[in-house]
């Protein structure tokens, strides 16, 4: 059975505009299984590390203080392939080169606001998770999973 997992974050133009559900709901209708979920108001510190790879991109200023704007809502998911297939549902990074049925591409404009988060490899996810949620995460046995998977 799959045990990739991923960080998906919606993030806080996504919160304030009552997204969470919306982006949720792709995800479980997906048919991934959700681990965890939980609003967070991180700190500066926080989002530097989770973002540490971007620190010297000139837009990096610009997104932590978007990013540090309202909450963000966190979650992991699981599921064969979540890490490429959960960026694919989420869309390019700008809006504007998404396609329609993506998350961004219906529900955004803006590269710096563009409404969620998703890890880019299984080793990011990894580290976001391990970030997000110190405590681990807990599996759970789910009923129907002979519908999801071949
Ligand atoms: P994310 O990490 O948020 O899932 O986004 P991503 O991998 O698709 O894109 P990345 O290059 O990691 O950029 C992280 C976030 O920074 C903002 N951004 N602004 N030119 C700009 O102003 C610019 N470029 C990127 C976006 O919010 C992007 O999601």
């Amino acid at each position: 059975m799959a045990s990739e997992r991923t960080y998906i974050m919606v993030k806080p133009d996504g919160v304030e505009r009552g997204l969470v559900g919306e982006i949720v709901k792709r995800f479980e209708v997906k048919g991934f299984k959700m681990l965890a979920i939980q609003m967070f108001k991180p700190s500066e510190e926080h989002l530097k590390e989770h973002y540490k790879d971007l620190a010297q991109k000139p837009f990096f200023p610009k997104l932590v203080s978007y990013m540090l704007s309202a909450p963000v809502v966190g979650m992991v998911w699981e599921g064969k392939g979540v890490v490429a297939t959960g960026r694919k549902m989420l869309g390019e990074t700008n809006p504007a080169a998404s396609a329609a049925g993506t998350i961004r591409g219906d529900y955004c404009i803006d590269v710096g606001k563009n409404l969620c988060h998703g890890s880019d490899s299984v080793e990011s996810a990894e580290r976001e998770i391990s970030l997000w949620f110190p405590n681990g995460v807990t599996n759970w046995a789910r009923g129907f999973d002979s519908l999801i998977y071949e």
